[in-house]
């Protein structure tokens, strides 16, 4: 029995940044496949009940600690592993204060983003869509002056704050319809910075479930 086990599937983001943070720090884990798409598992009575009443991924299982939302999943396994842990106050309340507004705007707005455009049957409303782009880049545009005077989101060091910030920066160019990267420099150094990591791993390989069946 491995020590964690996450519930998660390939396509989310939101379970990615617990996936990769687990394999950057070497932790013994597995994956449990969580058949969102086709079983519609999150939203099933079952789930909601033994799994996790908000009806989502990621949920973290370690001994008798079953967590969800992947800000305090990425709290918890900084704490335990003592890596890519903000260390003081300071940098602490730095590192939630991206964690939030990641939740809220970036990740908030790119998987519903691409989940709408590419993933939905049938697809989403164009304003809707707009809606979202609009949204998109101007947290985007945010996010890269961030990363113009310091290599990572806290300072010098990398931190849960990105590892929750790239959890869907490494999907497909096409699944969004844009680059992500594109007249975003300082992103697109942040995310190799990020990808030469030992232990980095693309969240297609990470977690079960690509590609969907048809
Ligand atoms: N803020 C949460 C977001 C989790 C979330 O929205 N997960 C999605 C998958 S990407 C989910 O499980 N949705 C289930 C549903 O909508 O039924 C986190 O960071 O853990």
């Amino acid at each position: 029995m491995p020590d964690y086990q996450l519930y998660c599937f390939a396509q989310s983001g939101n379970a990615y940044r617990a996936a990769l943070m687990l394999n950057l720090i070497g932790a013994d884990w597995k994956p449990v496949y969580v058949d969102f798409f086709k079983g519609g598992e999150t939203r099933t009575p079952k789930y909601r009940a033994e799994v996790n009443e908000m009806g989502e991924v990621p949920v973290l299982v370690h001994g008798d600690k079953k967590l969800a939302q992947s800000g305090v999943i990425l709290t918890y396994l900084s704490e335990h592993s003592g890596k890519f842990k903000p260390e003081g106050e300071d940098e602490r309340l730095e590192a939630l204060r991206w964690i939030i507004f990641d939740n809220q705007k970036v990740s908030g707005y790119l998987g519903p983003y691409r989940f709408l455009r590419t993933l939905a049957k049938p697809p989403g409303h164009p304003a809707v869509l707009e809606f979202f782009k609009g949204r998109i880049d101007n947290v985007l545009g945010i996010l890269d002056k961030r990363l113009a005077t310091r290599p990572f989101v806290v300072g010098a060091e990398p931190t849960i704050a990105d590892l929750s910030l790239v959890g869907y920066l490494y999907y497909p160019p096409e699944e969004f319809g844009f680059d992500i990267t594109a007249g975003h420099q300082n992103i697109a150094a942040w995310l190799n910075r990020i990808k030469a990591l030992p232990g980095w791993t693309h969240p297609y390989e990470l977690m079960p479930g690509y590609p969907l069946p048809q």
